[in-house]
């Protein structure tokens, strides 16, 4: 027998949080079944996987709250979602499941965060980092929203402090080019490039007069310089100290503390009052000598290109509020018509033909040079809490920082007696003396343990190449075996992933590619994400609206495979939808009169052409439509269906059997008792997915319109492959058509087969 193709589908792993599973999951997971049960059918080998992304925040701050160890709390939490999926009838292959706080599971997320550090892809640095004064955290760029705390909503600030960075821009390049390999909705692929941000310019120079200092500006507009009438550095731009003019030096230092408090998001706002200060030095334009000063303002971030600008007043809309308040000359360089102007020897040139020229010129003069830059910064890896994965790393007075040898791994996460964080921002490891202070493992001195743990995003960034050989003690798989499951064929989830998580593991799968533990580039063929289930009211669930939808009370009232089926029907896939409570009991109606059909069922064949005209239409719509995850108008063919088989008294037991087959991977419970039914003792799912005849799919007549002189004049049944001429015929012979014709002769006659004739006659 020939090996069956394998095929893999995933959905994202869930946090088993303390609320339980959402009716959000089961929107995405029941589609994911539906895929990978109707695979099956087709003779597929499928992985439909299931496990538990563990560490983090939530689950620390529930289990403060409920003085409860975060161990415990993961444990209770994954009973519940573990009985939850089991009601719902997902064909998850149990026997894989995996747990990111599992220490035989974290080793390898170790072992990886090894790999980054000897590679120089983990480093440390003094961070200004996002701070959460509630959470007593450090957050990631993405983790803040509108420069409030994504997970509590207090106002961020900034802090120092020294942390683990992941070097994901040197990905920068290879994570945009190779979007083009997979198949990612346009949406998504859009987003992540615009996450990573590149950005082609150029780095130009202006001296600093009266020092042999250069200023270096990144500028995508290097063809505005002549309409540069200041420059502008970020507050903790390196120079500012140094060219700061005595008498300004209060000021200045007085700008940059009232900074620190902001978030870069505050600062670029384009809509906010712009604020600086003049440093009381100038810069030389190197396009025309122009002595212009230089200012000090938060507008400029430190973290972007060189942390300094050359402003462009007349051209850009930030630097032309900026001017107007503080009254900065505004020169124009580029015309309506884009011809250059104010520009010297490049007026009069279309500004296309300038841009080039311009770069040539002060690339010659040595005041240029080309530039790409990213909008995309490292990722803060470090966090100063207990739940999450030690990072594996001794620090040695002598040595520096130092991997725990592989051997040792995994370095497993201590019982501590209090896991609060600390008021000082340091990790509740750090009070743990006993654990902390060991001796280093390359020259056996004094050293202590790191106690920052690793984000949550970690054990998620590539969770999905542990399914493949979950209990693997010597790798973080089979190379066989990931070589034989991955890529993975289709991955399911949310849109709120597409720029943290997915991002995050196609670096990490690039980085395992590059040092030869997988063997592909990419780790997902296909993403797609569905809508989000919003509450009755058409907000978004949450306990504070009381709109909440608990599954497990649709469950208990209308059944699991109701359920499935109202979120498959309830719109289409990747929108967003209110729940309805109508819509739920409609479903369930809809199985009763499914359940009801058994009892016409016959075993005799019936030759009844309308009906296996009906099924064969049925088999087709709803295979294509689960292929392109239109899994609502899915459902409605099998209502179809289920209508033509209540029109006859006596439905043939094979044409039952075709649909109860695609009707299964929606409605699995109800599929197999009807199944059972039918005398069968082996599953429905173990049967091969039924397929159809296009010749039955014909209708073998058709209701058709007929028009003269765009007005509809009367319909006829005509054979559904009747010729022009027959329907011509057909039309001159009816009455009530020919009546509107009269004595008028027919100048053009169309006809559109199954669909409509028209006519059109003299006047
Ligand atoms: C002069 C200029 C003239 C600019 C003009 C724009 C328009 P993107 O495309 O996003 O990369 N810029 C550079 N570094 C900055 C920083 N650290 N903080 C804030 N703004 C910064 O944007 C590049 C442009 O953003 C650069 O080109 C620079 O302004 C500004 F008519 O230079 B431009
Ligand atoms: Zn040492």
């Amino acid at each position: 027998m020939a090996p069956k193709p394998k095929w893999y589908g995933l959905i994202e792993f869930p946090y088993p949080s303390g609320a339980g599973l959402h009716v959000g999951h089961v929107r995405s997971y029941t589609a994911l079944d539906i895929v990978s049960r109707k695979k099956r059918m087709e003779g597929f080998n499928v992985l439909y996987p299931i496990g538990w992304d563990a560490f983090g925040l939530p689950t620390e701050n529930y289990a403060i709250k409920n003085k409860i160890h975060p161990r415990r709390a993961t444990e209770q939490n994954v009973t519940t979602f573990k009985r939850q999926l089991t009601a719902l009838g997902l064909s998850f292959d149990w026997s894989r499941e995996i747990n990111t706080t599992d220490p035989q599971y974290y080793k390898w997320t170790q072992w990886i965060f090894v790999q980054l550090f000897k590679n120089n892809l983990a480093y440390q640095a003094e961070m200004p980092i996002n701070w959460c004064p509630n959470d007593k955290i450090g957050l990631a760029n993405e983790e803040v929203v509108e420069g409030k705390c994504e997970r509590c909503g207090t106002n961020v600030t900034k802090k120092k402090m020294k942390q683990w960075m992941l070097k994901i821009t040197a990905y920068a390049d290879r994570l945009i080019d190779d979007l083009a390999t997979v198949d990612y909705p346009k949406k998504i692929k859009a987003q992540q490039i615009n996450w990573i941000g590149r950005s082609e310019g150029v780095v130009l120079q202006f001296l600093v007069k009266g020092r042999g200092e250069n200023i270096e500006v990144f500028t995508t507009r290097p063809d505005t310089l002549f309409g540069a009438t200041y420059i502008v550095l970020a507050p903790e731009h390196p120079l500012v100290e140094s060219i700061t003019a005595h008498e300004q030096k209060q000021s200045v230092r007085q700008y940059q503390s009232q900074t620190a408090a902001k978030s870069d998001c505050e600062r670029t706002e384009l809509a906010k009052d712009k604020t600086g200060v003049v440093t009381g030095a100038f810069a030389v334009n190197p396009a025309n000598g122009q002595e212009i000063p230089i200012w000090v303002a938060d507008y400029v971030l430190s973290s972007y290109g060189t942390g300094a600008i050359m402003a462009v007043p007349a051209h850009d809309e930030r630097d032309f509020d900026f001017a107007k308040k503080y009254a900065l000359p505004i020169v124009r360089v580029i015309s309506d018509t884009d011809t250059m102007e104010n520009s010297a020897q490049f007026n009069g040139l279309p500004n296309h033909t300038a841009r080039p020229r311009m770069i040539a010129w002060l690339v010659d003069q040595g005041s240029a040079r080309v530039a790409v830059h990213y909008k995309l910064r490292d990722w803060v890896f470090s966090r100063q809490h207990y739940w999450g994965e030690p990072i594996p790393i001794v620090h040695c007075d002598k040595c520096g920082a130092t991997p725990v040898p592989e051997d040792q791994l995994p370095v497993e996460l201590p019982n501590v007696e209090h896991y609060e964080p600390t008021e000082t921002g340091a990790s509740p490891l750090a009070a743990m003396t006993a654990w902390v202070n060991i001796s280093c493992p390359q020259c056996g001195g004094v050293a202590k343990r790191e106690t920052d743990t690793m984000p949550n995003w970690a054990g998620s960034s590539w969770y999905f190449l542990r399914y493949t050989d979950p209990y693997n003690a010597a790798a973080l798989a089979d190379p066989e075996k990931l070589n034989y499951w991955m890529p993975v064929d289709l991955y399911n989830g949310g849109f709120e992933h597409t720029t943290l998580h997915v991002l995050y593991s196609r670096f990490w799968h690039k980085f395992l590619f590059d040092i030869g533990a997988v063997s592909h580039a990419e780790p997902y063929l296909r993403r797609r994400s569905h809508g989000i289930v919003l509450g009755p009211d058409g907000r978004k669930m949450s306990k504070s609206f009381g709109n909440v939808i608990n599954p497990d009370d649709i469950i208990a009232q209308y059944g699991a495979d109701t359920l499935r089926i109202y979120e498959m029907f309830m719109g289409p896939f990747e929108e967003m939808i209110a729940w309805d409570e109508h819509g739920v009991k409609g479903a369930r109606k809809f199985l009763d009169r499914v359940w009801r059909l058994r009892e016409r069922v016959v075993a005799e064949a019936i030759d009844d052409a309308e009906l296996a005209r009906v099924i064969h239409c049925t088999i087709k719509k709803v295979t294509e439509d689960i292929d392109a995850m239109k899994f609502n108008t899915a459902v409605a063919q099998l209502m179809i269906c289920v209508n033509a088989f209540e029109k006859t008294e006596r439905i043939p037991q094979q044409s039952f059997e075709d649909f109860l087959k695609v009707f299964s991977v929606f409605a699995p419970h109800l599929a197999e008792e009807l199944w059972q039914m039918l005398g069968y003792t082996t599953s429905i799912t173990q049967e091969p997915w039924p397929t159809w005849d296009a010749k039955m799919l014909q209708q073998d007549e058709v209701t058709i319109a007929v028009q003269v002189n765009g007005k509809l004049r009367g319909t006829l049944v005509v054979a559904a492959h009747a010729s022009e001429d027959d329907v011509r015929d057909r039309v001159e012979a009816d009455e009530k058509i020919a009546m509107h014709i009269g004595a008028k002769k027919i100048v053009k006659f169309v006809y559109v087969p199954g669909h409509i004739v028209s006519i059109v006659t003299t006047a």
